[in-house]
């Protein structure tokens, strides 16, 4: 075992969104199925994993901060935890990571995040998993990484056992299924969210009543928006992606104490967007938690939104993603630790989307 090793991993975005949870964590399983669309490289997350006996703990790293409260590693311990138990290893960790996605603004850094961790392990432990027990590891993490094992479009499937076993991810259609699908990330907010989405959904399944009719809608939707992501459908799959994320947010407003992660740049994104439908929907939003839009459409549409989204002063900045891939491995000369446990010298060009190993 080399018990060192590299991976980056793409954040996904839902399309039908995970809002809830059957199990809590470590072993984390939703209460409702998730679909999503895998973003290509631009917004990845770089991690390098080291298992030593020189370690006496775990200790992890993102984008050059130490993350030393409960809070700051509740979603990486359980996930190493989870990957030593697989290998029978008691070996404790050092993990950095690198990501080029701004983090907790409700832009799915978590899912590229704790997916490339997860990739790494697999790697260092050679646990040589599959796809799906890979996108199980994943969502011990956390649960909306589980999608981005795979490119393409995925579901995450919520399952019904009380150990979770039946609760992970299977792709729908591959990265190369929708060449001119895109997905436009406009950044509004580099705020922290308020309340964050372990805390948020939780509050959710406890108090709100329009939850369980949110519930009761998602197997026709799920359903057709495989069918609209078959065809190829920009208008029945935009359409369904709005009315979904109009619904998280409706149950979230439905929550008490009342929780609202749009601001009134999203509205403005709304009103824009259904302005640009009049005729026929050709683009459709979608809000996870915190008030950044992503829009999805297709390549010929894409000037007239972006066109669209300068318009709104607030929006400082404008990502046009591809349909990207799974996790991969790199090799040992884009880690960013060396094999003895030693920080290497690298910076993130957000500007470029690169990840630059200096020294
Ligand atoms: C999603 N979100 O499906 C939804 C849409 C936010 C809104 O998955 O507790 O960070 O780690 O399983 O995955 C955010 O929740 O939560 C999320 P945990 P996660 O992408």
């Amino acid at each position: 075992m080399p018990f060192y090793a590299t991976a980056e991993a793409n954040p996904n975005l839902a399309i039908i969104k995970y809002w809830g949870k059957r199990l809590e964590p470590p072993i984390i399983a939703p209460m409702n199925n998730s679909v999503s669309v895998t973003l290509d490289e631009q917004l990845r997350t770089r991690t390098t994993v080291l298992f030593s006996p020189k370690f006496e703990r775990d200790k992890v790293w993102i984008n050059g901060s130490e993350m030393r409260t409960p809070e700051e590693l509740e979603k990486a311990l359980p996930q190493l935890d989870a990957a030593r138990k697989l290998a029978g290893s008691k070996l404790y960790a050092r993990v950095v990571s690198a990501t080029l996605t701004p983090l907790a603004g409700g832009l799915a850094g978590s899912a590229a995040g704790l997916c490339a961790l997860a990739a790494a392990c697999n790697e260092a432990l050679e646990l040589d998993l599959s796809p799906k027990d890979l996108s199980i590891l994943c969502r011990i993490g956390s649960g909306s990484s589980c999608r981005s094992v795979y490119g393409g479009f995925a579901e995450w499937l919520a399952g019904t056992r009380a150990d979770g076993s039946d609760s992970y991810a299977a792709q729908w259609f591959g990265e190369d299924h929708w060449k001119d699908f895109r997905t436009i990330v406009a950044i509004v907010s580099h705020e922290k969210k308020k309340v964050k989405s372990r805390a948020g959904m939780k509050q959710t399944v406890q108090t709100s009543m329009l939850y369980q009719q949110r519930l009761r809608d998602l197997p026709a939707r799920i359903t057709a928006l495989k069918n609209a992501l078959q065809e190829r459908d920009i208008a029945r799959m935009a359409e369904i992606a709005m009315r979904d994320s109009n619904s998280l947010h409706a149950v979230c407003l439905d929550t008490w104490p009342p929780i609202l992660y749009l601001n009134d740049t999203s509205k403005e994104v709304i009103d824009s967007i259904h302005e640009f439908n009049a005729d026929d929907i050709k683009a459709g939003y979608s809000f996870d938690a915190g008030p950044n839009p992503t829009i999805f459409t297709v390549e010929k549409h894409v000037p007239e939104i972006q066109k669209r989204l300068k318009e709104i002063p607030a929006i400082e900045d404008v990502i046009v993603s591809s349909v990207g891939s799974g996790p991969r491995a790199l090799p040992d000369k884009g880690a960013l630790m060396g094999a003895d446990g030693t920080i290497r010298r690298w910076r993130v060009d957000n500007k470029k989307h690169d990840i630059i190993v200096e020294g």
